[in-house]
């Protein structure tokens, strides 16, 4: 079986690596990781949910985060911050610095971000073929009130959600670049030439939203003729990790496991779902999700253990398999 994944960082991640875990030998996995939330900071590419998908699938992640490196020190940036150097909110670990460190050499020796990936994927061998969604630069930015101004300002999605907490409500999201961004190569084949696609319990606007809106990657999603399967990652009405609850009260879509199918939408309208599994407690949602012409599940959610992620997994190749029939 060729599965397709579209993912951003922690949720999905997490649950790809309960989806190795129930596959067999002879089925592959491409991940088309989200690289809108990448920036450039102390002269370094840091794409962080390439890496959180790297690391987490190839036994670097640190569990309790669920970003950078395991047995991680902070060193460098204790020097940068004694230089008095900005930003200081970016937590940048020694070990992760390494990866950054090698990438940017590559990208500066002009490699494109696919090829870097799958060099720096040789040493984590993460058991899927991990691909950008673009070799372009893409940049998520949110729109924030600015009181001083009395106006709108962008800031960069990083430094939204890791400098500012996700605390200012959103007026806007901006993928910057993706109107001509192309996709990487491998990652339209990928989607055409899957047996199943995979939407991750991802943030549906800055994770797999961005991924989308690079325009051959949405149109080859809606023009596949495998099943595509999303998972919520809105369970009882909140993320489940938490600020993404934000983004989407700030744009106006309903926080709800129903309300993201809506936003996403099935298929056969356009959209860009066949089926879509919501979790146990969410279960009057399955009703309205089915009456958009999108097939509705719901079944446990909460990655809980890999035990409770093999089951997400299978959960959602059960409904890609009831949809191939
Ligand atoms: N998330 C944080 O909440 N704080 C950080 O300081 C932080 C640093 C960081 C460094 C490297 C990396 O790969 C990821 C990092 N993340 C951090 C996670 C990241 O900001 C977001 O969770 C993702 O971009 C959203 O998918």
């Amino acid at each position: 079986m060729r599965i397709t994944a579209l993912s951003g960082g922690v949720g999905g991640a997490r649950f790809l690596r309960g989806l190795c875990d129930v596959l067999g030998d002879d089925d592959q996995v491409t991940v088309v990781g989200n690289t809108a939330d990448d920036i450039w900071l102390f002269g370094l590419k840091i794409c962080p949910d390439l890496d959180t998908l790297m690391y987490t699938l190839g036994g670097g992640i640190d569990e309790q985060r669920g970003w950078g490196r395991s047995d991680e020190t902070w060193r460098a940036q204790e020097e940068l911050a004694a230089y008095g150097v900005q930003p200081t909110w970016f937590g940048l670990g020694d070990r992760d610095l390494a990866t950054h460190v090698v990438r940017t050499q590559m990208l500066r020796a002009g490699y494109p971000l696919g090829e870097v990936t799958a060099a720096l994927c040789a040493r984590w061998q993460p058991g899927v073929r991990l691909l950008p969604m673009s070799d372009d630069r893409v940049e998520t930015h949110i729109l924030i009130d600015d009181d001083a101004a009395a106006g709108r300002r962008a800031v960069h999605f990083q430094e939204y959600w890791v400098g500012m907490r996700a605390a200012p409500p959103v007026r806007g999201v901006v993928a910057v670049g993706v109107e001509t961004a192309t996709a990487a190569p491998g990652v339209v084949e990928a989607v055409l030439e899957a047996d199943v696609v995979l939407l991750p319990p991802s943030n549906p606007i800055v994770s797999i939203g961005t991924i989308v809106a690079v325009a051959q990657i949405g149109q080859a999603v809606r023009e596949t003729a495998a099943p595509v399967v999303g998972l919520s990652p809105i369970v009882g009405g909140a993320a489940v990790r938490g600020m993404a609850d934000q983004l989407l009260a700030g744009l106006g879509i309903e926080s709800s496991a129903a309300g993201i199918a809506e936003h996403y939408g099935a298929r056969a309208a356009g959209g860009l779902l066949d089926g879509w599994l919501v979790h146990d407690d969410d279960f009057a949602d399955v009703e309205r999700v089915a009456q958009l012409g999108i097939e509705c599940a719901a079944v446990p959610l909460l990655m809980s253990d890999g035990a409770a992620t093999a089951g997400m997994a299978r959960a959602a190749l059960a409904l890609a398999a009831r949809l191939q029939c």
